[in-house]
């Protein structure tokens, strides 16, 4: 008999998969379809991380699950390879990042290729290839082209854009400039972080609190105006919104995108200025506190400070200004933090009861939301309660609560008070009076607000795409015309960012003057490069159609295609890739390029794979390497110092990560495959463990030994059958709602009933062998050539189960939750207290009534009732 030698078998299958094209895809096909996404990867230096293979095994099993259940099942992979690494490593050393991707990706497929998934390579991308950022380029160019029709709801063509008379009248220049004011990607002044040290525009979030950059440690960041491309995502806010609500994805990530989209709704009221014309707007969610409003505050970025303020107050004015302008939106909205502001001289007049309010300058009152004026109402809102105080500004009570206003602020509802007609009414119903009392008179209207900002999309580095656009000194800013895309990106001398604000593209003269492909003049390249995210907005459509020369995918694939029905990846793309993608791919909707309005129709995140990781009293952790254990027993090297077993991040610093190709090396990738889902369920979070690798190989050991026992036609004893069929149904139910974790606990029930066999039943182990080849798809052609088929297994139909045999005594179980019977649940007869409670809380009826609450205690009865 022959040992299980994966070292041997795996290369064997993979070299025999790659070379038959044993997961092509049908290009033209019919029938089910079945669209599986990963999230595809940057290749980083350092290789894979065994998170990795825990989603793309996952969305493996499924789509080797759905072609056997006769799907045509679109399985792609591909390379997310622009970023800062390849640059960073590039103004190092010199060497092209375009050499430092090539490297990192062939690293990359290589270990993809050692897990034994089932990818159709031929359809491979790579979103640093002209090939494929021509159409990065070309969809950036629809948005370019594209308005939003508010009314309609949606974007369209700027050619069925009409320019309104006035701005005709004025002449070409001016029509040029309303009609880019309307475009989805513009290019426009943005007050953006620069750190001088290197030598480029940072992200806000790289700025940290105390005003240093996260990448260089410096303090050398300061805001500046600086020219930024930027595309206007939060007209699409209503959009993003409403279609979460028909997304199967996990209600924490709907919930972040609607905390980042942060509708508002409110009123914006017209205060009158003491001896002015203009009006003071402010944007308020509660318009019913009018009454109360002792002050006002404007951003100190607002337009009208200048010729509001006066004389007396112009020195300090100008003085918070400068500083307010170094400070961070989060500085400046950080609660816990001491407020500060200027009055600045002037007045403004209450709409509801003439009185005179004084108007502050202070830099909790942000520029870029609302107004950026607000009416301020100190007994009803903390941060203007605070400002009160310490201004020594009046502080008038509106709302009855039940404290003393000047002593505490109150935030909850209540009748009115001091508040004229709305006296007695609460918050709702006084919000509807004094909103329309305000819209009779002109002097109001309700109002709606995003969160959401204007995405900046330009980037002054060297590894992006190139913005396909012309600055005519004419013609103003012009697209590249389709023919001439890609715009592919020259060679440079240096990759450094050249420190004026520009990318390393504004050197490179032969490049940057070009002539104007409408006018013909000399005329200047768009030096900024796009953002990382550009290439991950849309590929999933490239997949469809990945060698297609003259469209970003042809419609009829996109027609049998889309929408994507699984995607699979980390949380923490739960906010900017995927709202930006499906901003992407509204607009390309409503530009009547693909046939859907959403792109991902279900989500689902894997957990994160951690490690133990050992702590000492102080809480400080220690590497793992300088551990000692003794019967459960930990202790640090060196200093014995007793240590705590905790759950941690997989960290460089800490030595305990696990390295796939390790794993691999020792046990062979079914076994890492198999482990990475037995581990727990696929979404949850979950602590590698050694032992419980070990327990996986000798599963599959196991499995080995049974398959090259003698072979036998004979019929499988009765009880076998039963338990084969019943694991049929198991494994297919556990396996199609990706309960992975279950369907191998049953496997390995039914191996171990199968190896108390002398000999090897065809009749058990011909299902068997095509359900693990799923989850271990190596082993298991190997044991289906032993059996004696032809490959592959793969290309076998899944087993079904004869409902006579899978049948169990079974017995309904009432499920209580705090002693009220909510669910009632058939089970199998006979189960005892663990496996009974195994069962109920595996049921997802029990697990949607368990989200978000802890079970204090649990009353099993066997065979009667569970009580939650
Ligand atoms: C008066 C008031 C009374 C307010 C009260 C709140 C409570 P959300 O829900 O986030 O939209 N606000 C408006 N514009 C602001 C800006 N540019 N910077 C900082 N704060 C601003 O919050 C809207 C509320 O935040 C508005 O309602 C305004 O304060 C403030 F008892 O107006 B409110
Ligand atoms: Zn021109």
């Amino acid at each position: 008999m022959s040992r299980y030698n994966p070292q041997e078998i795996e290369p064997k299958w993979q070299k025999r998969w790659l070379e038959e094209k044993t997961f092509k895809t049908p290009d033209r096909p019919e029938g089910k379809k079945f669209y599986c996404l990963d999230m595809f990867p940057y290749p980083s230096g350092a290789g894979l991380h065994v998170g990795h293979p825990e989603g793309y095994t996952a969305t493996d099993i499924v789509c080797r699950y759905k072609r056997a259940k006769g799907f045509n099942v679109l399985h792609p992979m591909g390379w997310d390879a622009f970023g800062l690494p390849a640059e960073q490593y590039a103004i190092k050393t010199g060497t092209h990042p375009r050499i430092t991707t090539a490297k990192n990706c062939d690293t990359f497929r290589r270990q993809i290729r050692r897990l034994g998934l089932s990818y159709d390579w031929d359809r491979e991308i790579d979103t640093t290839d002209p090939d494929y950022y021509k159409w990065t380029q070309w969809i950036f160019e629809r948005l370019y082209d594209t308005w939003f029709d508010d009314k309609a709801q949606r974007g369209r063509p700027m050619s069925e854009l009409e320019t309104p008379a006035e701005v005709e009248a004025k002449g070409p220049a001016a029509v040029r400039e309303w009609r880019d004011s309307k475009r989805l990607a513009y290019f426009a002044e943005a007050k953006v972080w620069f750190c001088d040290n290197c030598k480029t525009v940072c992200a806000n979030e790289e700025v940290l609190a105390d005003g240093s950059h996260e990448k260089c440690g410096t303090k050398e960041v300061r805001k500046v105006g600086l020219k930024q491309w930027q595309l206007r995502i939060p007209l699409y806010a209503e959009r993003l919104l409403a279609g979460l609500d028909k997304l199967d994805w996990p209600e924490g990530v709907k919930e972040a995108q609607r905390n980042w989209i942060g509708r508002s709704t409110g009123a914006e009221i017209d205060f009158a200025l003491v001896g002015r014309e203009e009006k003071l707007r402010v944007y308020t969610t509660r318009a019913d506190t009018l009454f109360g409003a002792t002050y006002m505050v404007i951003s100190p970025e607002h337009p009208l400070i200048g010729a509001i303020c006066s004389d007396e107050a112009r020195p300090a004015v100008e003085e918070y200004r400068r500083k307010a302008a170094l400070k961070s939106d989060l500085e400046r909205t950080d609660l816990n933090k001491d407020k500060t502001g200027v009055f600045t001289g002037a007045y403004a007049i209450n709409p509801l009861n003439n009185e005179r309010v004084p108007i502050w300058i202070s830099d909790y009152v942000l520029i870029s939301y609302g107004t950026g004026a607000i009416m301020a109402v100190p007994a009803h809102d903390s941060r203007d309660w605070e400002f009160a105080k310490k201004f020594g500004l009046p502080i008038i009570e509106v709302l009855k609560g039940d404290v003393d206003v000047q002593e505490q602020v109150y935030e909850g509802d209540g009748p009115h008070v001091n508040s004229g007609f709305l006296n007695g009414m609460g918050v709702d119903e006084a919000i509807e009076t004094v909103t329309k009392w305000l819209e009779e008179r002109g002097k109001g209207h309700k109002a709606v607000n995003y969160k959401l900002r204007d995405w900046i999309f330009s980037r002054q580095r060297y590894w992006g795409e190139p913005m396909p656009l012309v600055h005519c000194p004419h013609c103003g800013t012009v697209a590249v015309p389709e023919d001439q895309l890609p715009l592919e990106l020259p060679e440079v001398k240096k990759y450094e960012p050249t420190g004026t604000g520009e990318s390393p593209l504004a050197n490179v003269e032969e490049w940057v003057n070009c002539t104007c492909p409408v006018c013909g003049a000399p005329a200047k390249r768009e030096t900024n490069t796009m953002p990382q995210w550009a290439g991950s907005c849309w590929y999933y459509l490239r997949y469809l159609d990945p060698h297609n020369d003259k469209e970003f995918a042809s419609r009829d694939k996109v027609d049998y295609w889309m929408p994507v029905d699984l995607y699979v990846g980390g949380a923490e793309h739960a906010v900017l890739h995927l709202l930006y993608a499906r901003f992407w791919h509204k607009v390309l909707f409503d530009l009547g390029l693909v046939n859907t309005d959403e792109p991902f129709m279900r989500l689902v995140n894997q957990g994160m794979i951690t490690s133990f990781a050992y702590q000492r009293p102080d809480k400080s952790l220690v590497p793992v390497d300088m551990v000692d254990e003794e019967g459960g027993v930990f202790t640090e090297k060196g200093t014995g110092v007793k240590l705590e077993r905790v759950i941690a991040k997989m960290s460089k610093s800490l030595k305990n990560v696990i390295n796939p190709d390790e794993i691999i090396k020792t046990y062979g990738a079914d076994t890492l495959r198999m482990y990475e889902m037995f581990m727990g369920p696929l979404q949850m979070a979950k602590p590698w463990s050694t032992q419980g690798l070990q327990g996986v190989h000798r599963f599959l050991q196991k499995v080995w030994k049974i398959c090259t026992k003698p072979l036998s036609d004979e019929p499988l004893p009765a009880e076998l059958k039963k338990l084969l069929h019943k694991s049929i149904k198991k494994i297919t139910d556990d396996t199609g709602t990706l309960n992975f974790n279950t369907a191998i606990s049953q496997m390995m029930v039914l191996i171990n009933e199968a190896g108390k066999c002398d000999v090897c039943y065809r009749e058990m182990m011909d299902p068997f062998t095509r359900m693990l080849s799923a989850y271990a798809p190596h082993i298991a052609e190997e044991m289906w050539e032993i059996l004696g088929n032809a490959p592959s297994v793969s290309q076998t139909k899944w087993p079904v189960f004869d409902p006579a045999f899978a049948a169990d005594d079974t017995v309904t179980i009432p499920v209580q939750f705090s002693g009220k019977v909510r669910e009632k649940l058939d089970l199998p007869a006979g189960l005892d207290k663990d496996a009974l409670l195994a069962a109920v809380m595996e049921n997802e009826n029990v697990k949607k009534r368990l989200e978000g609450k802890t079970i204090i205690k649990t009353i099993v009865v066997p065979g009667k009732l569970v009580n939650l």
